[in-house]
Formats: C-alpha cells, sequence, structure tokens
C-alpha cells in the first residue's frame, strides 16, 4: 500500500535549515493586495500578510519574541510596535534610528513585548504628499500583550479596527471639534494662533485629507458578517482608531460602554459612558453588558461618515431584522474621569519641558506648517531636540495655539496625565492623548528606556510637516 509512511520513507534524510536553528514566532509580511471592503469596493492598497487589519498578534509579557518581517513592496518600510518599552532599533521609526527593512528585503528582530494590555503595529514612513504610503494604506494590526495574570471577567472579547480608505486632499475642509472635556479655549492661546493666521493671510488654506469609505475591520457597515451576542452577555470591545488623520467615535443605541482601559492601561476608575472618542491611535477597551435585546448598528456618530461605512452591527440570539441605530446624547469626552477619584498633587517632576504649538497655514507647499516653540522638525538632521536622564521624571506641558485637536503620542514610553485643560489629574496612563483647540495639557513620563524617544502628533499631515520632537538619554 502506498501512503504517506512509504512515500517518506523515499525521501532522503531530512537536514535542518540554518534558519529553523531559530524560527521566528511572527511573521509579518508587506505587500500590495486588495481589500473588498464590501462586494462593490475593493480597494487596491498596502497591508500586512495581504489583510486588513494585520492578523492579530497575541504576545506574551516578559517572553522575548522574535519577529520577522518581510517587504515585498518597492520601497523600504518599517513597522511601529506602537505603545511598547523596546529599543530604539527595533521601535520602527528611523527618526530613533531604527533601520529600515529593505524593499524586497527583511529584517529579523527580537523584543520583549511589554506592557501588557491592548497595544498595535503600524507603518511609520513619512508619506507627506504621497497617500499611497504611510498611515493611509493598510498597514496597521492589533497587538494584545497578554498580562501574567489575566482577570477575564467576560463572556467574548471583541478587537474592532477603525479605518477609512480612498484619502484625497480638499483645501482646508476640516470642521473644528469640541466634544473635550473640561477645559476653555485659552486668549493668550487664541491670539497667537490669530496672529500666525495674520501671518498667513491671502494664502488658501492648507490641505487636508478626507476619505471616500470608512471601515471597521475592513467591511463596510453591512458588509461585515454581524457580531453575534446573546442577553446577558459581557462583551470586551478592544476599540482601536486606526485612522491616518480623524478622531472617530462609537456609540450602540440602547447600551453602554465600561471603560476599563485606556490604550491598554487598565484605569484608576472604570465608568459607564454613552460615546467613546478616540484620536487616531487611540485604543478603548469597554465592556458592554447586552441588556437590551434587538440589531444595532455599533457605529461613529458622524451620519456621513456611518452611512459610507463606519459600523458594524450587532445582533442577539433570536434577533432578526433592519438594524437600529439612534444617535445618542451628545456627551463630551474627559480623560479625567476615568482618573482617580483623588487626584491629589501629582508627584513632582524634576523637570518641566513646554512646547508651544502653532499653525502655519500653507507654509509647505501648500501643507500646514507645524512649529513646536518656533521649530519644525528637520526629517534631514533628525536632530534630538531634548536631552533627557534615565530615572528622572519629566512633564511635557503642550499648549496648543491653534483650533486643531491633537493626538499626541510618546513613543517607548507610557505617561500619565497630570493635567487636562487646567483640571488636575491622576492615574491615567497613556501613549496617546487628545489636546483640544486652543487648550493646554499636561503629562508626566519617567525616563526608563533609554534610548531616542520621538514625540509627535499622530494625526499624519501634522507630524509629516514639522510636528515631531526628538528625545535622546545622555
Ligand atoms: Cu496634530
Amino acid at each position: 500500500m502506498v501512503g504517506a509512511s512509504a512515500l517518506a520513507a523515499t525521501l532522503p534524510p531530512r537536514t535542518p535549515l540554518a534558519e529553523e536553528a531559530e524560527s521566528a514566532d511572527y511573521t509579518v509580511r508587506i505587500g500590495n493586495g486588495l481589500v473588498e471592503l464590501s462586494p462593490d469596493h475593493i480597494v487596491s492598497t498596502t497591508l500586512y500578510n495581504g489583510q486588513f487589519p494585520g492578523p492579530l498578534i497575541r504576545f506574551k509579557e516578559g517572553q522575548r519574541t522574535v519577529v520577522d518581517i518581510y517587504n515585498d513592496t518597492d520601497s523600504p518600510e518599517l513597522v511601529h510596535w506602537h505603545g511598547q518599552m523596546i529599543s530604539s532599533d527595533v521601535d520602527g521609526a528611523a527618526e530613533e534610528g531604527s533601520p529600515f527593512v529593505p524593499a524586497h528585503g527583511m529584517r529579523r528582530i527580537s523584543f520583549v513585548p511589554k506592557p501588557p494590555g491592548f497595544r498595535f503595529y503600524h507603518t511609520h514612513v513619512v508619506p507627506r504628499a504621497d497617500l499611497n504610503r504611510g498611515t493611509y494604506t493598510g498597514q496597521a494590526g492589533p497587538v494584545y500583550i497578554e498580562p501574567k495574570n489575566e482577570s477575564g471577567a467576560y463572556d467574548q472579547e471583541i478587537f474592532l479596527v477603525m479605518k477609512e480608505f480612498e484619502p484625497s486632499f480638499s483645501r482646508g475642509g476640516d470642521m473644528a471639534m469640541d466634544m473635550l472635556a473640561p477645559g476653555v479655549p485659552l486668549k493668550d492661546l487664541e491670539e497667537t494662533g490669530a496672529k500666525a493666521d495674520e501671518a498667513a493671510k491671502g494664502t488658501p488654506k492648507g490641505y487636508e485629507v478626507g476619505y471616500e469609505l470608512f471601515s471597521i475591520n475592513g467591511k463596510r457597515l453591512g458588509a461585515n458578517e454581524p457580531i453575534h451576542v446573546k442577553q446577558g452577555e459581557r462583551v470586551l470591545f478592544h476599540v482601536l482608531n486606526a485612522s491616518a488623520t480623524e478622531i472617530r467615535s462609537v456609540a450602540l443605541p440602547g447600551h453602554v460602554f465600561r471603560v476599563v482601559a485606556l490604550d491598554g492601561n487598565p484605569v484608576p476608575t472604570a465608568l459607564d459612558v454613552p460615546v467613546l472618542w478616540l484620536g487616531t491611535a487611540e485604543r478603548v477597551s469597554a465592556i458592554v453588558e447586552m441588556n437590551h435585546p434587538g440589531v444595532f448598528v455599533l457605529g461613529d456618530l458622524s451620519d456621513d461618515d456611518r452611512s459610507h461605512g463606519m459600523g458594524i452591527v450587532i445582533e442577539y440570539a433570536g434577533h432578526k431584522g433592519k438594524p437600529k441605530w439612534t444617535k445618542p446624547k451628545s456627551f463630551r469626552w474627559d480623560y479625567t474621569q476615568f482618573g482617580k477619584a483623588e487626584a491629589g498633587i501629582p508627584p513632582e517632576a524634576d523637570q518641566t519641558i513646554e512646547m508651544l504649538i502653532v499653525k502655519h497655514n500653507a507654509a509647505a507647499n501648500g501643507f500646514n506648517l507645524w512649529t513646536l516653540n518656533g521649530e519644525a522638525f528637520s526629517m534631514k538632521t533628525m536632530k534630538p531636540r531634548y536631552t533627557i536622564e534615565e530615572g528622572r521624571r519629566y512633564r511635557i506641558k503642550l499648549r496648543n495655539a491653534s483650533d486643531d485637536i491633537h493626538p499626541l503620542h510618546l513613543h517607548r514610553h507610557s505617561f500619565e496625565l497630570v493635567s487636562v485643560g487646567g483640571k488636575p489629574t491622576a492615574g491615567v496612563i497613556k501613549d496617546v492623548v487628545m489636546l483640544g483647540g486652543f487648550q493646554e495639557i499636561a503629562f508626566d513620563f519617567v525616563a526608563d528606556n533609554p534610548g531616542r524617544t520621538l514625540f509627535h502628533c499622530h494625526q499624519q499631515l501634522h507630524m509629516d510637516f514639522g510636528f515631531m520632537a526628538l528625545f535622546d538619554y545622555v
């Protein structure tokens, strides 16, 4: 009888290949491919492992991991491990000194994943005017670092990746958004902003990006398989805003979200809220108690964006029919609500670094140019701006002289919010935080991960045109 064993006997003895000595735990393949957002909307973009979102990667806290990154495209690439405290050479930012993954080449990296919780991975190349590169593409995927001790008080765990496709430029189409609390616009910041506008008088508005297609987990609303739930279930949603430039919201009619973690870090006060707001690259982990049977749209508050796809259907067992959507009452997103009940006085910082953010309308070939204390980051020199010392606690105070909301991101470190719009707070640990128009915010970080460290606005257009600063350890 000719079976598998007989056939195997005819093969020469197997010699282990050199690369098998230590095989990678994960392989990420960067390549061009198609995403079927719906049967009549199939987009061509750059993907991880041929899919959007990229595969969910589950790391184990403290366990060294090896990742092979293959780049099948014609351009050098970078994979950034957002929210992790790893070394500069594997963090995936050229400004920090991480090598590129060469076009049609590969790079093997190794690191010890931390901290536990919901992180993500995405490209960190600078697309500037090229809407076929950077975070405008489909290069994003969720990461979950399993803690040594998992609480596990839920019945289902669902990852939701919100993402727009088919970007194009327009001239200053963006409306100023006003959904952050606490805080009111500060007079002196408005005046500084007005002065900068005055200097740019006569120029048309700088370019902004808009999108044609919207999706959750790579499908437009109605094209994705509904999320099936049962009455009484507790569903833990891990929501990621993988947008290149936009702020997103999430609501589920008849339900509330108990926010348990922000950017993967447990919050001191788990609070029920009707709406989640997420700046670019922010994550929210929230438990929804399924206690309102029916068929609903979980989606973005913007009618326009939802009707172009930004939603997913939630279907209770035994219920059918057209998914219901009702707009929730307006709700202001307040990070401090999730902080310690008594903020108290934050621990003294060893040094405060203040940065004033100014927009220079259309000053960079028609794009808005952003300066921090009068200086735009130079991609040519990539010169470190601030020198920090290991073990010290730094307070970063940002003052925003523009009407835009900025999702501020610090690489390779987590930070603790100490003041939002003038209100003191403590205990909220994040790696991205939204700063409201003409407002100020302060957060602390401990310099505990030596190496070059990038700070930037995560709005792709802002970071590409000046809004970055590099820290280096002494
Ligand atoms: Cu910004």
